[in-house]
């Protein structure tokens, strides 16, 4: 392939990556996206825009206001790596390390456990850019669950942020003590506090995460969400395929089988997933001067992420830096399970080039409810799964980003490399 596509490519993302530093730094004469106040960033070193807090408005920027002191918890993590993040699942069997957890039989049903604590952190959003982040587990998006459908999920929270939090889960939850709201069960937890949630995994589908603390905007564009995936179980499929299709026509055995065999495929527990590429993105953006507009989009956190950096045109990139674009194997079949976390702004979107792909609004069909589509808009909390076929393609690069062309210039436009 001409490496001259990489050399764009790389210029590019380049380009558009000093372009949005310059304007978190004011440098540039852009705007409502000018960040308030005297900040600059010397060569690359690292500035924590958070701290412009005091000169940008903001109807909540004061740690006093919930009265929550103590002990705090502070990672001084800044070496999140996007492209590790893309495919860690924890499923309880495995997963992260910053993630404790375990699986086990609990009155005949499979218990998926998880620890997770909320606390204070500073991540880095872009090259020389941090951001102020409260995060589960230090990490921003938090930590992507796995279950089966039907097994619980145990989740033991402690909240060791400064303000206070709880975790709301997307799923068909039948106990409202459960459910993570200020008004119900344990309400929210305080610094130091700690609540085991419990949550049946249902439906089957990709599903989203977050706190529910108010004022509500700020607790979940600070950083506090993450995707829940529950695998469809085969056996049930099997027995109640009507659920999950969107399709009033007869059922024949040979569709039952297939929407069967579709499971499987979901399924992390059988061996068809195992040929299936999966990934996680979580659509987010970030407030760096707290004015209630985003100035950074991303999808897992860092701006162009999955851009083109520098490399020698055969997939050798040049080491230290996370950014590369995804490398996919044109013959497998490849799954993106996506989720919008973005704030402020109403819809976020996915758009390929060169490419269609068939959605799942929510995953929670084994037929798609898009067919042949190259872009889908989610609006926030919104997710679902695409699943894109490269293997009529050539190598090379293909871009894939956000359609409005803001949030893609402002960071939510990346690569994938087709090999
Ligand atoms: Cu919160």
């Amino acid at each position: 392939m001409p490496s001259i596509d990489y050399d764009t490519a790389a210029d590019v993302t380049k380009r558009l990556e000093e372009r949005l530093v310059e304007s978190l730094t004011g440098e540039t004469s852009v705007s409502r996206r000018t960040v308030l106040g005297g900040l600059g960033v010397a060569g690359s070193a690292a500035v924590g825009l958070g701290s412009s807090r005091a000169s940008a408005t903001s109807d909540h920027d004061d740690e006093d206001e919930h009265g929550n002191f103590g002990a705090v918890g502070e990672y001084e993590d800044l070496d999140f790596d996007p492209h590790e993040f893309l495919t860690a699942f924890n499923t309880g069997d495995s997963g992260q390390d910053n993630v404790p957890q375990q699986v086990y039989e609990e009155d005949g049903r499979t218990v998926r456990e998880f620890e997770f604590t909320a606390v204070d952190t500073t991540i880095a959003i872009a090259p020389g850019v941090e951001f102020q982040a409260w995060a589960y587990n230090g990490q921003v998006p938090g930590p992507t669950i796995r279950a089966v459908e039907g097994d619980l999920i145990r989740v033991k929270f402690t909240n060791l942020g400064r303000h206070a939090h709880t975790i709301h889960p997307h799923l068909k939850n039948l106990n409202p003590r459960m459910d993570g709201i200020p008004q119900n069960g344990p309400g929210v937890l305080d610094t130091g506090e700690s609540f085991t949630y419990e949550w049946i995994a249902q439906p089957a589908g990709t599903h989203f995460y977050h706190c529910h603390s108010l004022p509500l905007k700020e607790h979940i564009h600070r950083g506090l969400y993450g995707t829940i995936i529950v695998d469809p179980d085969p056996e049930r499929v099997r027995e109640n395929p009507r659920e999950y299709v969107n399709y009033p026509g007869p059922i024949t055995d040979d569709f039952r089988e297939q929407l069967v065999e579709e499971a499987k495929s979901r399924n992390h527990e059988y061996a068809e997933n195992d040929a299936v590429n999966e990934m996680v993105m979580v659509m987010n953006s970030f407030d760096t001067n707290f004015d209630g507009g985003n100035e950074v989009y991303a999808a897992n956190t860092r701006a162009f992420g999955y851009g083109v950096g520098d490399t020698d045109g055969e997939g050798n990139w040049t080491a230290g830096e996370t950014k590369r674009p995804i490398q996919i194997d044109k013959n497998q079949r490849q799954r993106v399970y996506l989720s919008n976390a973005t704030e402020f702004d109403l819809i976020n979107s996915f758009h390929t080039h060169s490419q269609f792909f068939d959605y799942y609004d929510h995953g929670t069909t084994l037929t798609p409810t898009n067919k042949t589509v190259d872009t889908i808009m989610q609006c926030q909390a919104q997710r679902g799964i695409i699943e894109i076929d490269y293997s009529d393609h050539e190598p090379g690069l293909y871009m894939f980003h956000a359609h409005q062309s803001e949030f893609a210039e402002l960071g939510w436009m990346s690569f994938f490399e087709v090999v």
